[in-house]
């Protein structure tokens, strides 16, 4: 116990240093003095595959943590557990942390342990950095992935904040940026509580069945914060789908089923059709439907297992705000629902 006191006032010493260092570093604008050795977390037995900066060799983990603060490019550490021959231990300084790194890279290796800082550092850094300024780099805040990609190359698959209608006006939320679908442009990804496929039965009056979508992500409380994202992509696009045994959809202008937009309108195309086909799912677009005098594969309504799906992308529509189904009050007579994330990419 007084051995391991002992080393907490050294290294407090030594933090004062080395917070020093980090602040001219330029990584910390603000709040320096929050900072500190404690921010760092240790994941046991595992190690998060990342690009190395540096393996220095240290004494301990007190000089792996403190060669990592000092230096403005690292974010976090894998330390090796076993010493080498001279009792040093290698110390791998990584340029992104277990938050930003793609799922997976955060492996089970019993030979070392990581060490990222808190996420509450994480929102520390965030908050303390100059308008316009955002994440642990200070990067420049981004409207949407695409532009945070635009405008840092190097950035990884995560969380991002982004604020789609800048400063002012509605607020910043947190968003799954995937850095490599879609060639790599930066697709923002939002995601909500209806995503599960879900049972329909029971309800027969056209729309009876209401199912209201709410999107998620911190700090995103209303549509027209999504609304600034959709404005400033260039493309955006939700997965629908409703599988059918004898429940109708669209129905050739009497719909059992439709989707509601995000003005709360009634839509009367489905996903792989655009507005202007009336009616129509993708089978309907491309004349190819179980019934091939009707709109969709479910408007055969009959006793088999059919299906419709396809991507919604008209942006003044998405996104997909409720579910609505009828024509399941048989004993035999269902569907199911499953609506994609929205997914946005490319600049507007
Ligand atoms: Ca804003
Ligand atoms: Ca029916």
């Amino acid at each position: 116990m007084f051995f391991v006191a002992l080393r907490l006032v050294i290294w407090t010493s030594a933090l004062n240093q080395a917070t020093a260092n980090f602040q001219q570093s330029g990584l910390y604008r603000a709040h320096e003095q929050k900072l500190s050795f404690g921010n760092f977390k240790p994941v046991k037995g595992h190690k998060l595959f990342a690009t190395k900066i540096s393996s220095p060799l240290v004494a301990d983990v007190f000089d792996c943590v403190s060669s990592c603060i000092s230096d403005s490019r690292c974010i976090s550490i894998n330390f090796a557990v076993s010493p080498d021959s001279n009792k040093l231990h290698v110390c791998e300084l990584l340029d992104t942390d277990k938050y930003r790194a793609t799922a997976g890279d955060l492996q089970v290796n019993v030979g070392f342990l990581h060490y990222s800082p808190s996420f509450y550092l994480n929102l520390l850094l965030q908050s303390s950095c100059q308008r316009d300024l955002v994440g642990i780099r200070c990067e420049r805040k981004g409207k949407t992935c695409s532009e945070i990609k635009l405008y840092s190359p190097q950035a990884t698959s995560g969380s991002y904040v982004i604020d789609p209608d800048g400063e002012g006006g509605y607020e910043p939320f947190t968003v799954y940026c995937d850095m490599t679908d879609k060639n790599g442009v930066g697709v923002t990804i939002v995601g909500h509580d209806s995503e599960t496929r879900t049972l329909v039965n029971g309800y027969e009056a056209a729309g009876s069945y209401v199912r209201h979508v709410h999107y998620i992500g911190a700090g995103l409380t209303n549509v027209p914060q999504l609304v600034g994202l959709l404005d400033m992509s260039a493309h955006c696009e939700q997965f629908i789908k409703y599988e059918c045994y004898d429940s109708a959809l669209l129905y050739m202008g009497n719909p059992s089923g439709w989707w509601v937009s995000r003005d709360l309108e009634k839509m009367t195309y489905w996903g792989g059709a655009s507005s202007s086909d009336s009616y129509k799912c993708a089978c309907g677009v491309t004349n190819s439907c179980a019934d091939s005098s009707r709109g969709c594969n479910c408007d055969k309504n009959d006793g088999t297992w059919r299906e419709d799906s396809g991507l919604l992308t008209e942006k003044s529509h998405l996104p997909v705000i409720q579910l609505k189904f009828g024509d399941t009050s048989g004993s035999y007579e269902s569907g199911y629902h499953t609506l994609g994330k929205l997914k946005c990419f490319g600049i507007a």
